[in-house]
């Protein structure tokens, strides 16, 4: 008989899912999980199937754009892929974005949606980058309260009916940069019957097909830098459904992400209403990137999920050299640490998800506003470099077929990539976290989170692992002050500390972790008597999670980076 592989496939992704089932076991009441678990449980079915069926027959399709019609008109017409419709009726049906305003389980409603965006995402090819922003857009009218923008947007953004339902863009990025978006150069200019209009370009505009979007421009006259900058609303097409002077140059031919369709937009008195005041547009519009950047770290949760559970089923089904890969030493042992680092992201992401609950209720303590602030960038960059590694390791174990496009598996390592570069590279995150640091509060919150959970560990091998987490904190912490402390000047100080920052950022991410996957394991062997998690969570600190060294030498990096000496 001819030799022939066996393809993994996947069950219903909600119930095969013990590390989402057993935390929400531990965090929701049983009267909110009897209620949120039948949309759990159809949303995983449709991930495992349907949907993750459609994904693989519509592999080979991406957006195609028009810009004319036969008769010469300009339409710019994106057609988008087939995945992307049914997961745009999806969102409007399951309230991928209503859920966590309509607060059904008050702070708990954020758990509610992202366990729901964990499911969906990797069966629906990115979809989640137009949802990102449509949260972030809906958190931050919100936020900013503009009485006649909330009026005309808010109702779409939260609709239930995929006929009313609208997503948003969030075009931020130019031509001049993407993360110091304070260089960008659009301008916003008032025709004389106060209507703003902006010219400019934006280079990287992810969901082109949004509806509407929030963006920078600079008011005429206004001085450069982020402070001149303001937060604008811009519809994308008038009532007639053409788009307002709004020019799609090109879509972008990119690495992954493919059925996302980011293009280059010009604007050409394009108009727009100012959201919150004509100036400190970059402040204004951080509420959308700390959104983007939760999702960020549920869509690299989940596609560390969905790698290993690929893995995993393959293991049990191919042969090589005598014996099933499901009982091979080594091949468990690799299975087993992407496990622990997908575990691991699980737990920081949605502590974060829980946070940002209680935050938007105004039910958190001053104190978890601020661990909020600090671990969101933290959350972000630490769970898009294990969603790399894992996916990288998770085709690795399928071999060469795992090199292989029909297989469908290489676009989990194509979409993991751009999940540490998107909403802030991991440099930009780690000054981010710095920035926030300059806060000492949030540092104190971070130390305190550690340590409670620490003291709350009974198991004593989960113990000991969540006292190495607090150890490692308490080192980043001594490392970053002592940069500052140690060195001759402010200057030498600062430069230290910037060139430490991603080794800082990573190890308090990290060992964050490590600290909630120990609470959890532990919660889990006393009260559903289950050992897995503790096998995770010593795994987990076996990969390591302190990544600090000696101090930087500023000289010998200059030497090696830029080849000089
Ligand atoms: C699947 C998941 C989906 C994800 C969807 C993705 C689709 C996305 C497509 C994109 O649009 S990607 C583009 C994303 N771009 C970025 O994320 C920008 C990255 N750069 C930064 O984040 C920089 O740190 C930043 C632009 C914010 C720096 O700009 P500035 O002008 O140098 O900011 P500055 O002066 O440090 O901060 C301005 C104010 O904002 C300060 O407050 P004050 O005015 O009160 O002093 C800061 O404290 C505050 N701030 C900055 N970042 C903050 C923040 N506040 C809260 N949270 C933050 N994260």
């Amino acid at each position: 008989m001819a030799f022939l592989q066996a393809p993994p496939s996947l069950g219903n992704q909600f119930d095969d899912d013990r590390v989402l089932r057993s935390y929400l076991a531990r965090v929701l009441p049983e009267e909110v999980r009897r209620d949120v678990s039948p949309a759990l449980s159809e949303l995983g079915a449709l991930a495992g199937g349907e949907l993750y069926e459609l994904q693989l027959a519509d592999r080979l399709n991406v957006p195609v754009l028009t810009p004319w019609d036969p008769w010469g008109n300009r339409i710019d017409h994106i057609e988008l892929t087939a995945v992307w419709k049914r997961a745009a009726a999806l969102t409007a049906e399951y309230g991928l974005i209503a859920t966590p305003y309509e607060r059904r389980h008050g702070a708990l409603s954020r758990v509610d949606q992202f366990a729901r965006v964990y499911l969906f995402n990797p069966s629906t090819d990115v979809y989640t980058c137009p949802l990102a922003m449509t949260d972030g857009a809906a958190r931050t009218l919100t936020v900013h309260a503009n009485a006649e923008v909330s009026a005309r947007a808010l109702p779409h953004l939260l609709s239930r009916d995929p006929a009313q339902f609208w997503t948003s863009g969030q075009w931020m990025t130019e031509r001049t940069g993407g993360s110091d978006v304070g260089l960008s150069e659009t301008v916003a200019r008032q025709d004389p019957d106060g209507t703003w209009r902006l010219h400019g370009t934006k280079w990287f505009s992810s969901a082109t097909t949004s509806q509407m979007a929030l963006t920078l421009a600079r008011p005429e006259g206004n001085p450069p830098g982020g402070r001149g900058l303001a937060l604008f609303y811009v519809e994308t097409r008038d009532e007639g459904g053409k788009l307002q002077r709004i020019g799609v140059n090109r879509l972008k031919d990119k690495l992954g992400t493919r059925k996302v369709p980011t293009a280059e937009l010009s604007l050409d008195g394009t108009p727009a209403i100012a959201v919150a005041g004509l100036s400190g547009g970059v402040r204004a519009i951080t509420p959308m990137l700390n959104i983007t950047r939760t999702w960020n770290a549920v869509c690299s949760a989940s596609l560390m999920r969905r790698g290993v559970a690929l893995a995993r089923d393959f293991a049990r089904r191919r042969h090589a050299f005598g014996a099933s890969l499901s009982d091979k030493p080594l091949h468990l042992d690799t299975l087993a640490g992407l496990q622990a680092e997908a575990e691991a992201g699980f737990h920081l992401t949605f502590r974060a998800v829980e946070l940002l609950g209680r935050e938007e209720g105004a039910e958190a303590t001053a104190e978890e506003r601020n661990l909020l602030r600090l671990i969101t960038p933290l959350v972000k960059l630490t769970t898009a470099r294990q969603a790399v590694q894992v996916t990288s390791e998770a085709i690795e174990c399928f071999g060469g077929a795992g090199y292989v496009e029909d297989t469908g598996l290489p676009a989990l390592l194509r979409d993991a990539q751009v999940l540490p570069i998107w909403e802030g590279t991991t440099n930009v995150l780690s000054l981010d976290a710095l920035r926030a640091m300059g806060d000492t509060a949030t540092v104190q919150a971070l130390h305190a989170e550690v340590a409670s959970l620490a003291a709350a560990v009974r198991d004593p091998a989960l113990a000991a692992v969540a006292r190495v987490a607090l150890g490692a904190v308490e080192r980043a912490l001594h490392t970053a002050r002592s940069h500052m402390a140690d060195a001759p000047s402010a200057a030498e100080g600062l430069a230290l500390l910037e060139a430490d920052a991603r080794r800082i950022a990573l190890t308090l991410g990290r060992s964050l972790a490590l600290a909630l996957l120990a609470r959890h394991a532990d919660w889990s062997l006393s009260h559903e008597h289950d050992s897995r998690a503790k096998a995770a969570a010593l795994r987990f600190a076996r990969n390591g999670v302190d990544l600090l060294g000696a101090a930087p030498d500023l000289a010998e990096a200059r030497r090696l980076a830029m080849d000089e000496g």
